[in-house]
């Protein structure tokens, strides 16, 4: 395919809900939805580099900087056979993971649509529905956090994730096990304690979790091995797990048991599909993590997460718990069983809405080959 023009669109969407966390408070999300147009088809693909360096050292900015002023050009022109093919012209760049990411989503999106094929059958998923889950953010009060778990719980959702930090965990966790003993129920601390915390964790054994989240710092894999000899709950990691190497420190340290995947994080489908692979020979199962991604980021996950090593239910949501009203059509739902479709039609398996696009996209930037 010959790779004749790239866009870049600056959007930002306000949540329905404040999405507020250990890192702080999120009212709108912006990302960088990026448009790949080959001969004859067009691909799409959303950066889920945040506004703020607070998940990740990457932002909009620098993402937009990596991909106009080195991705963008070391493919525009090209004639690219496969994905792996435009990863070996990109490589040059260090880190900056999820300007890869965006891009690469785009041209898989491409590529899947140049072959009339579903994006989940190009990546090599095998189911056709996934179990979903979802993320609350810390609320006003253990009421309204409550009120939150039933109202979801009662939409089909298979599991419940609270997030925590220090002094806003255990009477959480306990107030929503005394309402609901018999849920799937984890937690998510995005890197606030340290290991001198052990005996909080090790109180949250008595609770039933699934897993606890990136307890510790990102970048603390020797931490995390230490903390997981002290605990019967699994430990996921997510912050810091940025490789396919990453992983396997993770694993033969035995910092976690669980990884959550974002391929955003990891730098493209095709490195998540190198963790899935090694954690699935290591019987190590994984979960789909979210960057309250639009439909178009949400696409990729659905079709990424219909890989069988996707053991557990992930932070893949219905649109409308994110966004009043998405930019794809049709936007994703949660079936009252908490599985959603994967899409069949080829590519991503959605259409983009371009006057919802229009209506989110703050700027762009148009770069065409010579
Ligand atoms: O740590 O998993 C996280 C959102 C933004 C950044 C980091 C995280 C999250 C979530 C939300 O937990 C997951 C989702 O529903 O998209
Ligand atoms: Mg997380």
């Amino acid at each position: 395919m010959l790779i004749k023009r790239i866009e870049l669109r600056y959007i930002k969407m306000e949540l329905v809900a404040p999405f507020v966390t250990s890192m702080g408070v999120e009212t709108h999300e912006e990302h960088i939805i990026i448009r790949l147009d080959g001969d004859g088809v067009t691909g799409w693909g959303e950066c889920v580099a945040q506004g703020n360096p607070f998940y990740s050292y990457e932002t909009v900015n620098t993402a937009w900087h990596i991909l106009r002023d080195y991705l963008i050009p070391s493919l525009l022109g090209k004639r690219i056979v496969s994905v792996d093919e435009a990863i070996g012209f990109c490589a040059r760049v260090r880190g900056h993971r999820m300007a890869k990411a965006g891009l690469e989503a785009a041209l898989w999106d491409a590529i899947a649509k140049e072959r009339n094929i579903p994006l989940s059958e190009m990546l090599g998923g095998v189911k056709d529905r996934i179990d979903v889950g979802v993320s609350i953010g810390m609320q006003e009060s253990i009421s309204e956090l409550l009120q939150r778990v039933a109202s979801y719980l009662e939409e089909g959702y298979k599991r419940i994730k609270i997030k925590i930090e220090p002094g806003n965990d255990l009477e959480l966790i306990s107030a929503i096990r005394k309402e609901y003993p018999d849920i799937l129920f984890q937690v998510d601390a995005n890197c606030s304690y340290q290991l001198s915390d052990v005996n909080v964790f090790k109180a949250m054994d008595n609770y039933g979790l699934l897993l606890i989240e990136q307890p510790l710092g990102y970048d603390d894999l020797y931490d995390h091995s230490r903390l997981q000899q002290e605990l019967n709950t699994p430990i996921c990691l997510d912050e810091s797990v940025q490789s396919l190497s990453d992983a396997r420190v993770a694993l033969e340290l035995k910092s976690c048991r669980s990884i959550n995947i974002k391929p955003g994080r990891v730098g493209g489908f095709t490195e998540s599909k190198a963790i899935h692979d090694f954690c699935a020979s290591k019987s190590t199962p994984v979960w789909h993590g979210g960057m309250l991604e639009s439909g178009i980021g949400r696409a990729g996950n659905v079709a990424l997460a219909s890989l069988p090593n996707f053991k557990l239910p992930g932070d893949i949501s219905a649109s409308d718990r994110y966004y009043k009203q998405d930019i794809v059509d049709p936007p994703f739902r949660v079936l009252p069983d908490g599985t959603m479709v994967v899409p069949t039609m080829p590519g991503i398996g959605v259409e983009v809405v371009m006057e919802q696009l229009n209506h989110v996209t703050q700027h762009h930037e148009d770069f065409s080959a010579k």
